[in-house]
């Protein structure tokens, strides 16, 4: 019997933090550096990455759902989140395609279980019905000052030329950001297999090195490859 051609896994690989901190340009870095080495893969976002998800992102960060209150909007991230899991997410990973998200199902512990007060129980819940089995196989937390991360994202308001007027979440107290940063840190104590805390207040160039080193020492595949 002929053997089944070999077929390296894809990976699932997202990206957590607090505002502002990078995540946008690392996942955009990654995706050129595995190009470089022939890996396929494809660059996708939470909430949205698929047209119906992309309509919940919309709804929810114009604050349309904010009177239904907190649970409420756990549900409907997860909902984004089955429809983005099952109509990209799956699909890619089935045809070898790695697939890297910039957040996922750790945003919605931290901003609506651990900072938002919704029930753990709950949040398991909601995370078993949309993942589908389909979880990271590495998960980067981008860590670093609040403050900080939050001058960067003024900084990209003036250079866009808009106002520094934000999104719902942009807009909390910083307090609530401070919490927020010692959430993910939480869950990366809790799930130290699946993820690693990076320090983000480096350069770009750095911190695309201290990422890139982590995905080549993970995964064989990619063992001793230099960052292109
Ligand atoms: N949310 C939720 O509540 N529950 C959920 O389940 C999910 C999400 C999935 C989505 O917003 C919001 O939804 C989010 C959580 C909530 N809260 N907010 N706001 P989003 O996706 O629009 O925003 P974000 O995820 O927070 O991304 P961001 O603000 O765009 O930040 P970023 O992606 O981490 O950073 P960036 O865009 O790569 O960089 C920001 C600026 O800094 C930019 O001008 C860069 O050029 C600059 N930059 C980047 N790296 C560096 C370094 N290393 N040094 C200096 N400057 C840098």
């Amino acid at each position: 019997m002929l053997e089944a051609p070999h077929r390296r896994p894809a990976r699932f690989i997202t990206f957590e933090g607090g505002e502002g901190v990078g995540k946008s340009t690392q996942v955009r870095r990654l995706l050129n550096n595995l190009s470089h080495y022939d890996i396929e893969a494809v660059r996708t976002r939470e909430p949205g990455g698929t047209p119906k998800a992309e309509a919940i992102r919309a709804f929810i960060l114009q604050g349309r759902s904010e009177p239904w209150g907190v649970g409420a909007e756990a549900v409907l991230f997860a909902a984004a989140r089955h429809d983005h899991v099952t109509q990209l997410i799956a699909p890619n990973l089935a045809q070898g395609t790695w697939v890297i998200s910039d957040r996922f199902a750790d945003s919605t512990r931290a901003y609506q279980g651990l900072t938002g007060g919704v029930d753990d129980k709950l949040i398991d819940a909601l995370e078993t019905l949309a993942l589908d089995g389909h979880t990271p196989d590495l998960t980067i937390i981008l860590d670093m000052d609040p403050d900080v991360a939050f001058r960067r994202v003024e900084m990209r308001s003036i250079e866009d030329g808009l106002q520094a007027t934000g999104d719902r979440f942009e807009n909390e107290e910083i307090e609530f950001h401070r919490r927020l940063r010692q959430n993910f840190l939480d869950i990366a104590r809790a799930n130290p297999d699946r993820c690693v805390v990076i320090t983000a207040d480096q350069s770009e160039e750095e911190l695309e090195a201290a990422i890139w080193s982590v995905i080549t020492s993970r995964f064989p595949e990619l063992n001793g490859r230099p960052l292109p």
